[in-house]
């Protein structure tokens, strides 16, 4: 055990990457020059065509945010009644299928990588169903072979929710390739972001129009409305910032994969704590630290980490508790029985502070003071096991 000095700045789970600030000047000069600020822009056509390139998708369209561009990406399917996705993820993904007037089905999570159990998808199939929303928790892939296979025999499309898997890729294929559409997040908190921003890749051409129209109010003329739509655009700063963290991203993911690699190395060996390896044939990005708390082995709940770590000046955050299927909106008779491992991990599920300026000092601050408290959970476990002996 050591002697901590606490840390005085609040060491928070994440922190957006800013650029140099002349290089975003930069950029939005240009703003000044066109006086165009929104409406599809000469900047955001710009970051537009980077990142299709960038992703290696077929085709990409833009949005203000990963949230409005996931309903987009509902409404362009035209989806209808039941859909099939994951209760462990942020709130987003279940609220745009019911924004959508569509019913969200909770399939069960594989205990392994948190993502959706493909083998439970099909026993939820039925009439109503339309489609498989999974979501790349954590950036790790979902098992994506696998959906496509009970996807092509029942029908059904796909839309990945990719919020937080920029720039990964299974045996060589970008990410972005897989289902109908997949929804990326560009929001602060992420690996790459435009402050706010969104996107959808796809590989049928015709969807593009279809959400151009569908984030402008269905408009697709100066005298012509087609369909009800609603304003999902993204605007010229926010395209112009995310031109700029292009330039960083892969420096940004390389420094991410040094912060995992350390806090592998510094706590790979207490006593009830789980995290995740990287997997075969995959591209991670480093987008979170989880970690998976065993109240009896590590001597502590997870919560009562969380709070004692806040005593350190260290906030984690419990991605994702509460389980989306607990929400009372979405609680469902049966629910709590069938999603097991979905309730296993989010109750004992904890995420660490990573980002790419976090340094070496913070980090092995942050290990210290885990092995601080899991040094103090021991001695008072012996004890109460001496006292009652
Ligand atoms: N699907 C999935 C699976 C998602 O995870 C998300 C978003 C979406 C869909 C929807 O995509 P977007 O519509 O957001 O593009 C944060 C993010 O706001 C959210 O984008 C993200 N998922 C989610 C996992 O995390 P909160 O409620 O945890 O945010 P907040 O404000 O508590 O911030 C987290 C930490 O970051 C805090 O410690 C403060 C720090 N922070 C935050 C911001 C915004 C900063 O230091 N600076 C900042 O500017 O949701």
């Amino acid at each position: 055990m050591k002697d901590l000095e606490l840390s005085d700045t609040p060491i928070l789970v994440t922190k957006p990457f800013l650029p140099p600030l002349h290089e975003y000047m930069r950029e939005i000069e240009k703003i000044w020059e066109v006086t165009i600020l929104s409406n599809h822009g000469p900047i955001h056509n710009q970051f537009e065509a980077a990142l299709k390139s960038y992703l290696n998708a077929k085709h990409l369209s833009l949005f203000v945010n990963g949230h409005m561009a996931l309903e987009i990406a509902i409404k362009t399917l035209d989806l209808q009644g039941e859909v099939i996705t994951t209760p462990f993820t942020f709130a987003s993904t279940a609220h745009a299928i019911s924004n959508c007037g569509l019913t969200p089905v909770f399939c069960d999570i594989n205990p392994n990588d948190y993502n959706i159990d493909v083998t439970k998808i099909e026993e939820l199939i039925t009439e109503k169903t339309s489609a498989i929303v999974p979501v790349h928790v954590y950036g790790t892939p979902c098992d994506v072979n696998a959906i496509q296979r009970i996807a092509k025999k029942h029908g059904l499309k796909v839309i990945y929710d990719a919020a937080h898997a920029f720039g990964v890729s299974v045996n060589g294929v970008d990410i972005g390739n897989f289902g109908d559409i997949s929804m990326f997040s560009f929001h602060a908190t992420k690996v790459f972001h435009s402050i706010e921003g969104g996107a959808l890749s796809f590989n049928h051409e015709p969807y593009k129009t279809v959400m151009a129209k569908l984030r402008n109010f269905g408009i697709s003329g100066p005298d012509s409305i087609d369909m009800t739509g609603t304003n999902a655009k993204m605007n010229e700063f926010q395209a112009a910032m995310g031109i700029v963290n292009l330039r960083y991203v892969e420096a940004d993911i390389e420094r991410r994969r040094q912060i995992t690699q350390r806090y592998r190395n510094r706590l790979g060996s207490i006593e009830g704590m789980t995290f995740m390896r990287d997997e075969p044939g995959v591209k991670s990005n480093y987008s979170y630290f989880p970690l998976i708390i065993d109240p009896v082995r590590f001597g502590m709940s997870r919560d009562e980490l969380h709070d004692r770590l806040h005593q350190y000046n260290i906030f984690t955050r419990k991605y994702f508790y509460p389980l989306i299927s607990d929400l009372d909106s979405y609680r469902r008779p049966g629910d709590g029985e069938r999603l097991v491992n979905a309730k296993y991990v989010a109750e004992r599920i904890l995420v660490l502070p990573l980002y790419s300026t976090l340094s070496d000092d913070m980090i092995d601050y942050i290990c210290d003071s885990i092995e601080d408290i899991s040094y103090a959970a021991s001695v008072s476990a012996s004890r109460n096991y001496l006292r009652r002996a």
